[in-house]
């Protein structure tokens, strides 16, 4: 390619990938771990495919240097990974667990030792099993706690982590965990999806609140935005229901968060099913502490239509159904059968530019599951682990970033979902999402060409 077809990425763009412990470690009994909510949900028959765990999962915690050294092999510049809170404290609340913080030191001054930034994210879905018990995230205590476990983990890492974020998708957190049930704690009730909403901005507040005054330099939060599309551009009851999706995903997490408080709209809404006395007096102040950096991750677009009264399901969306019903997808689909459409991307980043603006942005997730053509066993013949599908969406979707930085769109970098193939919730082993695969039998690593591929981009800087 010549030099002169390159698509380049701004200097100091940021290139990594990103993990989260459940979904890597294993080692769930070691080193003092107590168990959490996803220990629980994956042991609970019908709940994760083929009852899968993560027990032993890629079995990070024993190999983390190996794998620091695959990521300094491949050129990341930055590794984004999460604290697993039961390590910290294994009730959630109390002393730390020293041995449990131990792991993480020595994780990031491997990754110091090599040149890569360690992005932490304080909480991807893993609360301990003793909150739950007390009522997890449905409980205002729980954001009190997340606030105290944050300062433990900042005191111990303060010195040498730049980048903290406090919660993963919060909207996957209280929807999936509270109102569908398809993620731990498994509950399906309206009511307790939105008290978990609020609880979690509360401790998202709380631990920037309390981080920044400890010195954290960047802080920020990971949200998996939606790119809101209607079914039909002329219908009318298509944007009621775009608008409707969009303040249940996006803006109730967003303008909050920006200060603006909770949307009048959205709040409507949730009223109906819950009175929201849960929101009391100045929370809304406490979680519009100010932040550095919005992580997003995207995978998808969202086409949605209106269908008053009709029978359709409103899906995640607690208090949709019969309003609203969710396109099929189409076009070529990933493993998880989700839409291909890098233009989504780009819509949504210059949207969330545009409406929030002065907020610096992260790609902290985005990637594919394609099943290995080599086979899921491993490399084939030649060593290789062919997935030029996987290829194919990283490169759309880093000209989708590209597209945005060109329009003005303040983003810093582009986080990889995965580095390794991993435990991916309730689908268990068998969805790949990771740029290295991973043999489960021997615990092999072998980088699949997506891996060579994007350490040529890291290399170039661009396309
Ligand atoms: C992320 O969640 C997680 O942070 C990460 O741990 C996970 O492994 C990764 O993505 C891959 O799943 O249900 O068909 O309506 C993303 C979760 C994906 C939830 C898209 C909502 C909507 C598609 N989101 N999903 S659908």
């Amino acid at each position: 390619m010549s030099a002169r077809s390159e698509l380049r990425f701004p200097d100091n763009f940021i290139w990594g990938a990103a993990t989260a412990a459940y979904q890597i470690e294993g080692a769930a009994q070691t080193d003092g771990r107590g168990p959490s909510i996803w220990d629980t949900f994956s042991r609970t028959p019908g709940k994760v495919f083929q009852g899968h765990t993560g027990d032993v999962a890629c079995d990070h915690y024993h190999r983390y240097a190996d794998d620091v050294a695959l990521m300094a092999e491949l050129g990341l510049q930055a590794y984004r990974f999460s604290i697993a809170w039961p390590r910290i404290q294994p009730d959630g609340t109390g002393p730390v667990n020293p041995r449990g913080l131990d792991f993480y030191d020595r994780l990031v001054d491997t990754l110091l030792d090599r040149g890569i930034d360690p992005f932490i994210t304080l909480y991807h879905w893993d609360l301990p099993q003793t909150l739950q018990d007390r009522g997890g995230w449905t409980s205002r205590e729980t954001a009190e706690h997340f606030a105290d476990y944050a300062v433990a983990v900042h005191t111990r890492l303060g010195d040498r982590v730049r980048t903290w974020t406090t919660l993963n998708e919060p909207w996957c957190s209280a929807y999936l965990g509270y109102g569908n049930g398809v993620h731990a704690p498994g509950e399906q009730d309206a009511a307790a999806a939105f008290r978990a909403v609020h609880h979690l901005l509360l401790g998202h507040g709380l631990a920037t609140r309390a981080l920044r005054a400890a010195g954290a330099e960047v802080l920020g939060i990971t949200l998996n935005l939606a790119d809101v599309q209607p079914a039909d551009r002329e219908s009318a009851a298509d944007a009621d229901a775009v608008r409707l999706v969009d303040g249940l995903h996006n803006r109730i997490f967003l303008d909050p968060l920006t200060g603006a408080g909770y949307p009048d709209d959205v709040l409507e809404h949730v009223s109906r099913l819950v009175e929201p006395t849960f929101i009391q007096d100045g929370d809304e102040k406490i979680i519009a502490a100010p932040i550095d950096l919005l992580g997003i991750n995207y995978y998808s677009p969202t086409y949605v239509a209106g269908r008053p009264g009709g029978a359709g399901g409103g899906g995640a969306y607690p208090g949709t159904d019969g309003l609203l019903e969710f396109l099929p997808p189409v076009g070529p689909l990933t493993d998880m059968g989700w839409m291909i459409e890098p233009a989504g991307l780009t819509r949504l980043l210059e949207r969330v530019a545009a409406d929030y603006p002065g907020l610096p942005m992260i790609i902290t997730e985005n990637g594919a599951a394609f099943p290995d053509k080599s086979g899921s066993e491993g490399p084939d013949d030649t060593g290789r682990v062919a997935d030029s599908d996987r290829v194919a969406y990283l490169d759309g979707h880093l000209r989708a970033v590209h597209e945005a930085i060109a329009r003005g769109v303040d983003l810093r970098g582009y986080l990889v979902w995965s580095l390794l193939d991993n435990f991916e919730w309730a689908e268990g082993y068998r969805k790949r999402f990771g740029i290295v695969h991973v043999d489960y039998l021997t615990q092999r690593r072998t980088p699949k060409e997506s891996a060579r591929w994007y350490q040529e981009v890291i290399s170039r800087n661009g396309l």
